[in-house]
């Protein structure tokens, strides 16, 4: 979808007056009002009203990854708040509330296991729905000290599995356990937040913390479609109006937020699924015929996942580099191992160290 939209569209949902100035408008040369988006829900909308005819094509999620723009009045900590930011947006059409149930669900376990994946606990948590409306909306928290909301929930959030967690995608009645074992542990913003509950659970499992949204689910139904006449043939010859949500993840703040919640004083802490580079090879001696031959053999191997240090630097300064990066591996090529065919290798989480044959250190690093 284009990152530029008709103001026309937005005047159809009643949104272009009651967005306020976070929205950027702007003219073209005809004098037409545009905007530069910043969420796509009229957008989305309007494609399913010229695409889609037919209730049977029935649910649907489109998504996409486009550029937004808000007009953020306090933009601060770069990608964390910026103006123009990255997003993940989706939108799901459904033929009844019952379907846009599961619909929501299911999102909301994908993100779950998307955010274990990326290395990082998100704790969803009952949301106010702002400017994108609708009454059933969650945030997802990822915590860290210079996040901008105060959070609060029960540690049992931190012990659950949801990749391997027996809950499949579109299921009714498995997304219901889903939702069930996720509302009855406590978590709640600031906004939200209800002392007398918390203080219910035992103080060993209160966590309070600061928290960066990362993502965020939103349940509007006909909020959207209603108003702009997006009306498909249904089972009996009637309309129906489908129920609608949409479903956002910053990608550009998650590069923030990983680092924010994976960090030490050295610098990055790359989880392992996100790292840019996996390995750094460093050469401790550029210009030894022993090191150089290793450090190329190694680079070679590693396919593209590994950075190349030969700089003419000191020994610490590219140490120092390496844990900065925050590569989860690195491989130290020195002369005097380099002779015996043999390099160490350290685990950047761990800080441990080991001296290893060229052979085992490709195959700890590729396992
Ligand atoms: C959901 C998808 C929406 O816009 N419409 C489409 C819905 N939701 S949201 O909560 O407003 O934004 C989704 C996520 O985008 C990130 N985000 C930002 N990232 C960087 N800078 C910003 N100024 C910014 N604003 C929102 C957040 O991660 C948010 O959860």
């Amino acid at each position: 979808m284009p990152t530029v939209q008709p103001a026309e569209l937005w005047r159809q949902s009643g949104r272009y007056d009651a967005y306020g100035p976070e929205m950027l408008r702007i003219r073209d040369r005809h004098d037409r009002e545009l905007l530069y988006g910043p969420t796509n829900e009229e957008m989305v909308t309007d494609l399913f009203r010229q695409g889609v005819r037919s209730y049977r094509e029935l649910p649907q999620n489109l998504y996409h990854i486009q550029w937004k723009f808000r007009d953020e009045i306090r933009p601060r900590f770069g990608v964390m708040r910026g103006r123009e930011f990255l997003m993940k947006d989706a939108y799901s059409f459904d033929v009844d509330y019952a379907g846009a149930v599961v619909s929501y669900r299911t999102m909301m376990l994908a993100y779950m296991r998307t955010f274990q994946r990326l290395g990082l606990r998100a704790i969803p948590m009952q949301a106010d729905s702002g400017p994108i409306g609708g009454d059933l909306s969650h945030e997802f928290i990822v915590l860290a000290p210079t996040g901008e909301s105060e959070v609060f929930y029960d540690s049992r959030f931190e012990e659950i599995d949801w990749v391997s967690a027996e809950y499949r995608y579109g299921n009714a009645s498995d997304l219901e356990r889903f939702f069930e074992q996720m509302t009855s542990l406590y978590a709640a913003t600031d906004e939200k937040h209800d002392t007398s509950a918390f203080l219910t659970l035992p103080e060993e499992r209160r966590r309070s913390g600061r928290g960066i949204e990362v993502g965020h689910i939103f349940y509007f139904g006909k909020k959207y479609s209603g108003p702009m006449n997006l009306s498909l043939s249904g089972p009996d010859g009637q309309r129906i109006v489908p129920h609608m949500g949409s479903y956002g993840i910053g990608v550009s703040r998650l590069v923030g937020g990983i680092i924010e919640a994976s960090h030490d004083d050295a610098g990055i802490v790359w989880p392992d699924p996100v790292a840019p580079w996996k390995v750094a090879i460093i050469n401790l001696k550029p210009g030894d015929r022993a090191c150089d031959k290793i450090a190329e053999e190694l680079y070679g191997r590693m396919d593209g996942e590994a950075l190349l240090d030969d700089r003419d630097e000191r020994p610490g300064a590219k140490f120092a580099d390496a844990d900065l990066m925050g590569h989860p591996w690195q491989i130290i090529v020195g002369p005097r191992g380099a002779a015996a065919g043999e390099v160490e290798i350290k685990r950047r989480v761990t800080g441990e160290r080991t001296i290893r044959s060229v052979q085992s250190a490709l195959a700890e690093i590729l396992r």
